[in-house]
C-alpha cells in the first residue's frame, strides 16, 4: 500500500508523521472518508467541499487547492490499484508544542490520503438487518463541537461506541442534548412510517449518503423528511435504516430491543438499498 503525504507517496511502514502534530495531540484536524465504485468516485465533490468546510471552521488552511486536492485523491487511488475502495483523507493542524495553542504550529498542515478496502459490517447483516441501541452518551451540543464537524476529534462517538460494544452491539442511536434522535456513531439513521422516509433534522453530521437518499427518494416521488424524531417513532416504525460511506445502507430490525415492524429489512429499505447500488456505478468521478 502507498500513502499520500503532502505530495510524496510512502510505503505503509514509512507513512509517518511527527508526535508533535496536533492532529495526534488534541485531534486537531479534518478527515473525510469516501468510496470508490469501479474506478469512480463517489460524490467527491461533496467529500472535498465538506472537507473545506470542516477545515474553514478549524481555521486549518489546506496548502492544496480543491483541484489539487481532488488530483491527489485520484492519484491515490491509481498508484494503488484500487478499482473500489475506501478512501481516508487526512488534514491535521500540523507539528507544533505541546501547548494547544495551533498558533504554535508554524509547519504547514499534514496532508495525509489512505486508500484501502473498507468493510464495516458483516455481510449477513445487510440481509438480515441489524440490532442496535441507544447508548447514554449524548452527541455533542452543536454550539460545543458541531457534529457537522467531520474532526479527528471522534471521541463522542467513540464513547458512544464502546457503550454500544459493551452492550453486545454494533451500532449504537445517539440522542441529542435534547433527547431527540440526532444518528448513530459512524452513520446516519431513518425511519418508514406510512411510505414516508424521515431523518432527523439537527445534531447530526450532514451525511452524503443521506443526502444521496434523500434525493433519490424523491426522484421516486417518494416523500422524504428531515424532522425531529423521537425515539418512539423509531421502534414504531415500518422500518428502519442507517447510511454512510462506509457502511452504505444497511437495515435495522431491532432497537433497545423493540422488534421494527415483522422484523425484516423493509421494502423501501431494500429499494433504497438496490438504487443506492447502482447509482454508485453509473455516477462518480472516473479514474
Ligand atoms: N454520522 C457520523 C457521525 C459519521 O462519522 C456519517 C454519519 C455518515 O456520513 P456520510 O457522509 O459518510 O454518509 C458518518 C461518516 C466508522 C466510520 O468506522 C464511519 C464514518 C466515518 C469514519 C469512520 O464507522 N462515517
Amino acid at each position: 500500500m502507498k500513502i499520500y503525504i503532502n505530495g510524496e507517496f510512502f510505503p505503509q511502514k514509512e507513512a509517518k508523521v511527527s508526535i508533535f502534530d496536533h492532529g495526534f495531540l488534541y485531534g486537531d484536524g479534518a478527515f473525510e472518508g469516501i468510496r470508490s465504485y469501479k474506478r469512480r468516485v463517489f460524490r467527491l465533490k461533496e467529500h472535498i467541499d465538506r472537507l473545506y468546510e470542516t477545515a474553514h471552521t478549524l481555521m486549518i488552511q489546506i496548502p492544496l487547492a480543491k483541484e489539487e486536492m481532488r488530483s491527489a485523491i485520484v492519484a491515490t487511488l491509481k498508484v494503488n490499484s484500487l478499482d473500489d475502495a475506501y478512501i481516508r483523507v487526512i488534514v491535521t493542524r500540523g507539528e507544533g508544542d505541546l501547548g494547544l495553542d495551533p498558533r504554535k504550529c508554524i509547519g504547514r498542515p499534514n496532508v495525509i490520503i489512505i486508500a484501502d478496502k473498507i468493510t464495516l459490517y458483516a455481510k449477513e447483516l445487510y440481509n438480515k438487518g441489524m440490532e442496535i441501541i441507544t447508548v447514554p452518551t449524548v452527541r455533542n451540543y452543536p454550539e460545543a463541537l458541531n457534529p457537522q464537524l467531520k474532526s479527528l476529534n471522534y471521541l463522542n462517538n467513540i464513547l458512544a461506541k464502546i457503550e454500544a460494544n459493551n452492550a453486545g452491539y454494533a451500532e449504537a442511536i445517539m440522542l441529542d442534548n435534547q433527547g431527540y434522535v440526532a444518528e448513530c456513531t459512524g452513520d446516519n439513521i431513518f425511519i418508514v412510517k406510512n411510505g414516508v422516509l424521515s431523518t432527523p433534522s439537527q445534531g447530526r453530521l450532514k451525511g452524503i449518503t443521506l443526502d444521496t437518499v434523500l434525493m433519490l427518494a424523491r426522484s421516486r416521488t417518494i416523500e422524504a423528511r428531515e424532522r425531529f424524531i423521537t425515539r418512539h417513532e423509531v421502534y414504531t416504525a415500518d422500518e428502519c435504516f442507517l447510511t454512510g460511506t462506509a457502511a452504505e445502507i444497511i437495515p435495522v430490525v431491532k432497537v433497545d430491543g423493540r422488534v421494527i415492524a415483522d422484523g425484516k429489512p423493509g421494502e423501501i429499505t431494500l429499494k433504497m438499498m438496490a438504487m443506492f447500488k447502482a447509482l454508485t456505478r453509473k455516477s462518480g468521478v472516473s479514474y
